[in-house]
């Protein structure tokens, strides 16, 4: 039996020797040391020998079965140590590749143009307010001068959620919050940019829903020249010294006077294209002194303060400095349009 061990110990190791996969080893352990394997059935074979005969062979079979456990994890080690050398060298990196391009975001126009125009104003010393999209009519019209069934509220068409709660059609009601909470103090220097919704048809320069930004000066001896003047600067900053402003005598409840401003094509230099309609110009905000009655409603000795307000359509300002002809092209996220402003 002792030969029989030590034949089957030499073909065992010699066996592992040959194995070539951490599966086949483990398919030849099985062969040799499993519950049916060679080596258990010679075990089994002890218990015919002579009882004083059967500790040493016991210890015998114990030798052989530890020098193949020894054979056998030696070699799934190698094996292993094999295998993982193959696949360091087959996933080698190769850091001279180019890297792989993320396509990255970048903030939509009409918030770089917004951006812009608060660094401008805030130049000026202006501070930057906000106001709520679902408004009051209060805050919208009648703070604005404008009572219910006063023929000025339908310039602006508007999308009513209940009698009294509207989606601000303007900027301005962001006037009479801002009045309203600084108590009669001043001075008030403040702009407020944000979304404004009208029942307007869309065309090329008009959508039911676009951007404002709202402008609001009160203090004692604020006059018209004032407002002339910060308008010209911001036009002036934003579009270039060369380009003019034109000033248009216009009506709005909320400001007596009340004036358009339009600003020299860019497009055409004021010779008249398709953009500006053959006019020459383009009208980017209204504005006019605060109504001393919105000053009185919203807290403010109209016989001491003046104002003056502002209203731009953002859109139309971005529309102007890029050569945009078609309002829609803010909104239908259209990569080949957002792309050409992912600098801005
Ligand atoms: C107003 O909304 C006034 N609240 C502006 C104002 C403020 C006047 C303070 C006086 C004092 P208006 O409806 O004209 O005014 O709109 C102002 C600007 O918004 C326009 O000059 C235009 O640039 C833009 N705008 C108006 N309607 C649309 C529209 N449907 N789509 C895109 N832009 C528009």
């Amino acid at each position: 039996m002792r030969e029989r061990l030590l034949a089957l110990k030499d073909k065992a190791l010699e066996a592992v020797q040959r194995i070539s996969t951490t599966k086949e080893l483990s398919d030849l352990s099985v062969k040799y040391l499993g519950k049916k394997g060679d080596l258990t059935q010679l075990m089994r074979q002890i218990g015919k020998l002579a009882p004083e005969e059967r500790p040493a062979m016991g210890q015998h079979v114990n030798d052989v079965r530890r020098a193949m456990e020894q054979a056998f994890a030696t070699r799934e080690a190698e094996l292993k140590e094999r295998a993982l050398a193959e696949q360091l060298a087959k996933e080698e990196i190769d850091v001279t590749l180019p890297g792989r391009a993320f396509d990255l975001g970048s903030i939509h126009p009409l918030t770089g143009i917004i951006e812009q125009i608060e660094d401008i104003f805030i130049g000026m010393g202006f501070e930057v307010a906000d106001g709520p999209l679902v408004e009051w009519d209060y805050y919208n019209f009648e703070a604005m001068n404008m009572p219910k069934h006063h023929p000025a509220r339908d310039m602006q068409d508007t999308f009513y959620i209940t009698e009294d709660i509207l989606l601000r059609t303007h900027t301005s009601a962001v006037q009479a919050r801002v009045m309203e909470s600084r108590k009669g103090e001043v001075p008030v220097k403040i702009i407020c940019p944000g979304f404004v919704f009208r029942r307007d048809d869309d065309d090329a320069t008009h959508s039911h829903m676009f951007t404002q930004i709202e402008g609001l000066v009160v203090d004692e001896g604020v006059s018209m020249s004032h407002l002339n003047g910060v308008l010209e600067t911001f036009v002036h900053k934003m579009y270039g010294e060369e380009r003019r402003v034109r000033f248009r005598p216009s009506f709005f409840s909320f400001v007596e006077p009340g004036t358009e401003v339009d600003v020299s094509c860019a497009n055409c230099g004021g010779e008249g294209c398709r953009i500006c309609k053959h006019t020459g110009w383009l009208e980017i905000l209204g504005a006019g002194m605060v109504h001393p009655r919105v000053l009185e409603m919203c807290g403010y000795d109209a016989e001491k303060y003046t104002g003056f307000a502002f209203g731009m359509g953002i859109e139309r300002v971005a529309m102007l400095k890029y050569g945009i002809d078609n309002i829609r092209d803010y909104f239908n996220s259209d990569l080949r349009f957002l792309r050409q402003f992912s600098t801005l």
